[in-house]
């Protein structure tokens, strides 16, 4: 079985979920204030935690990535930037995301997940300790990109518009230098109070296909909705070990690199493992056994595949593993949620009936 290679260094007992979340976020305009980046979020729709990853470990997780890349021996070297290219490198979408070869459970995505200063910022936006992890994409930004599609913009909400309301609390962690036109996250600020007014308004609008209800696109119209409302489009710069947190219905896309310098993340999304069902929680342990990703709903709806193309064909490179399997700390397995299933029905009742209770 996959998950007995995973090197735990602590396995804890079956969890149970402490009921209380008063002072979860709510972002309806009834948070009292916080005096810290909640106010920021509440707000704006986002916010940076600067240094919610210590600049040595960011330094470090960063390096990995590059070693991973290397790694796949096609001809890409971290020194030589006439290396980015789709033959050098694993496939890589336009929007700087690898979702394949395992690379979302590989030790350094699940160490950034395991940050500290990461998972605080989380607890305190829910208000609990029970929380559970996305297995997310990582994205490796590369400039000058010509080998692959033009990342054209591509404004978008991670929230199906027919279940409004704070939802998801969306975040990555930026791991190099990330100044104006380096590429990265862009937010449209303030918009995620005026979603549910902009779907009433542009009910008629059509819709831009998408694979998930969970997921909006904005038409040029809807972007000209956005503008009229006076709302201003923010570039988000950031160090290698800031935290980056967006509400998923603040409009946001990521922009390419127009400088020499990449760009790498790993998306970071945390939520309350009340909000997950047992059977979200299995489909969870399965992706985990498997060593597949999920999106950023960390309640593992949708699961990947490990199966990435390359030139129209399975790639002869793929991995169906992580290179460096994860070292789990008692912290990072209780994020799995592997510890919140219930063997049992009458268990599995208890937790449904907790999560109802909340
Ligand atoms: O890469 C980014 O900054 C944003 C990606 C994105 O839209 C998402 O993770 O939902
Ligand atoms: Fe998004």
């Amino acid at each position: 079985m996959a998950t007995t290679t995973i090197t735990q260094e602590a396995r804890p007992a079956r969890m149970t979920v402490q009921p209380s979340r008063n002072n979860a976020l709510k972002v309806d305009g009834t948070d009292p204030k916080f005096g810290d980046w909640r106010d920021d979020f509440v707000r704006d729709g986002y916010a940076v935690i600067k240094g919610a990853v210590p600049r040595e470990r960011a330094d470090k997780y960063a390096d990995g990535m590059f070693s991973w890349l290397e790694g796949f021996n096609l001809g890409f070297d971290r020194n030589d930037l006439s290396t980015v290219h789709k033959d050098k490198l694993p496939t890589i979408n336009e929007k700087g995301m690898c979702l394949q070869y395992a690379v979302t459970h590989e030790d350094f995505a699940w160490a950034i997940r395991g940050e500290p200063g990461v998972i605080d910022v989380f607890e305190k936006a829910y208000d609990t300790e029970d929380l559970i992890v996305s297995f997310d994409a990582v994205n490796f930004g590369f400039p000058g990109r010509t080998d692959i599609a033009k990342n054209v913009p591509w404004p978008h909400q991670d929230q199906d518009p027919t279940k409004p309301g704070f939802r998801c609390l969306q975040g990555l962690v930026n791991l190099l230098p990330n100044g104006p036109k380096d590429g990265g996250l862009i937010v449209c600020k303030g918009g995620h109070l005026l979603s549910e007014e902009f779907h009433e308004a542009m009910k008629d609008e059509p819709r831009i296909p998408a694979w998930t209800n969970e997921w909006f696109g904005f038409t040029d119209n809807g972007m000209k909705w956005l503008e009229e409302k006076g709302l201003e489009w923010i570039k988000i710069c950031a160090e290698p070990g800031d935290l980056l947190l967006w509400d998923s219905r603040t409009p946001h896309y990521n922009l390419s690199s127009e400088t020499h310098q990449p760009r790498f993340c790993v998306y970071t999304c945390y939520m309350p493992v009340t909000d997950a069902s047992q059977a979200d929680l299995l489909k969870k342990k399965s992706a985990l056994d498997r060593w597949v990703g999920t999106t950023h709903w960390p309640n593992a709806r949708h699961t990947g595949s490990n199966v990435a193309k390359r030139d129209g064909a399975d790639d002869p490179h793929n991995r169906f593993e992580p290179v460096n399997k994860p070292v789990m700390n008692e912290r990072t397995f209780k994020l799995t949620g592997i510890p919140y299933i219930v063997a049992d029905e009458a268990g599995a009742d208890a937790v449904e009936a907790s999560a109802a209770r909340t």
